[in-house]
């Protein structure tokens, strides 16, 4: 057996001396010192030799043992500091690798910058969920079943009869049963339609919706507060127009265009050619919309507007394809 025990040593040394990578000394390591290893088996016979014999032959076994496991550390160690195999990337010393700082989307820029200058009028900012109910999308906005202005938006419908929301305005019914009044919030959202793109729609766009319900609010109020969101964001006199507008829900209805930036009123293809661009709906809430909140509409009335947040973003920043925000091409966020 002693035998035995000294063979393994010389040839377990002069293995491990020939060792070029990490997993070679690895593979000899379970060779040696394994489960099953050949000094591992030879050890478990330890057993079977004479009682006076086993002092000695253990006590080299041992000394075998811990020269392989020195003969391993040695090697291990000269891994260690070059550049070879796996083990350079446990090496903590090293410096680290450079990644790239990503900035905030230009819609969400723009989300925050609008979420300030309301919360500075006394708004509260709600978040509503992007998959919604017909009830909340159409039926408590006024929309009853086979309206044609369900037809307006078209919508991605679910198998399961919900829908991803077609507009924020669903969070006025949600915000008035949840807050009850007074109550003045916004809802920022990502709104979702089944049209065709262009250069000023995308399937996906965002929208930031208003509502403020109290006790005799008026026309006045909502020009007010539009004229003021315009001012805060564009920091210089923009030409609006405000025509008479259909929406269901609200009654009046408004359309606020904004004179188009692109082209400055000239006319281009984010305008259609009109000078105009369709920015924010808006109106008196409808009674039944109250009604549908929890609220007496003979007791609280209100303004609500649904602002295109990314078409704001595009007159901002001067951006002349809708696209181009949803497209993920870095080359063009990493201009903001
Ligand atoms: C609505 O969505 C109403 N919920 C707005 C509203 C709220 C009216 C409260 C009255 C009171 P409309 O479908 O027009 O209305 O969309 C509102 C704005 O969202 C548009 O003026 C436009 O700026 C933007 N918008 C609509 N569709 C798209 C689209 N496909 N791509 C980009 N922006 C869009």
């Amino acid at each position: 057996m002693l035998d035995d025990l000294k063979k393994i040593k010389l040839k377990a040394l002069s293995e491990f001396d020939k060792i070029k990578n990490s997993e070679e000394l690895e593979n000899l390591k379970v060779k040696y010192l394994g489960r099953n290893g050949e000094l591992t088996k030879l050890l478990k016979n330890l057993k079977d030799i004479a009682e006076e014999e086993k002092p000695k032959v253990g006590k080299v076994a041992n000394e075998i043992k811990e020269s392989i496991g020195s003969a391993i550390e040695k090697v291990a160690d000269k891994f260690d500091d070059s550049s070879v195999g796996d083990i350079q990337v446990n090496n903590l010393t090293l410096p680290g690798i450079k990644t790239e700082k990503g900035s905030l989307h230009p819609n969400t820029m723009m989300q925050y910058e609008l979420e300030q200058i309301f919360t500075a009028m006394g708004f509260k900012v709600i978040e509503g969920p992007d998959l919604e109910s017909e009830y909340f999308n159409f039926t408590a906005l006024n929309i009853p079943d086979n309206h044609p202005a369900r037809d307006t938006q078209d919508t991605f419908w679910l198998d399961d009869g919900n829908l991803l929301k077609t507009h924020t305005s669903p969070m006025q019914v949600r915000a008035m049963k949840k807050y009850g009044a007074p109550l003045r919030a916004v809802f920022p959202g990502r709104c979702f339609r089944f049209e065709a793109t262009d250069a000023s729609h995308d399937s996906t766009f965002y929208q930031l919706e208003g509502l403020m319900i109290d006790k005799d609010i008026s026309i006045a109020n909502v020009i007010a507060v539009m004229k003021e969101l315009l001012r805060a964001v564009f920091k210089r006199d923009v030409k609006v127009r405000q025509r008479p507008g259909y929406f269901p829900f609200v009654e009046p209805g408004f359309e606020l265009d904004i004179n188009c930036l692109i082209c400055e009123g000239e006319g281009c293809s984010v305008c259609k050619q009109s000078g105009w661009l369709e920015l924010l709906p808006c109106g008196l809430v409808h009674p039944n919309v109250i009604r549908a909140g929890g609220l007496d509409p003979k007791e609280y009335s209100g303004f609500a507007f649904g602002l295109g947040l990314t078409r704001l973003v595009m007159m901002k920043y001067g951006i002349d394809d809708i696209r181009l925000l949803q497209g993920g091409d870095l080359r063009f966020l990493k201009q903001f």
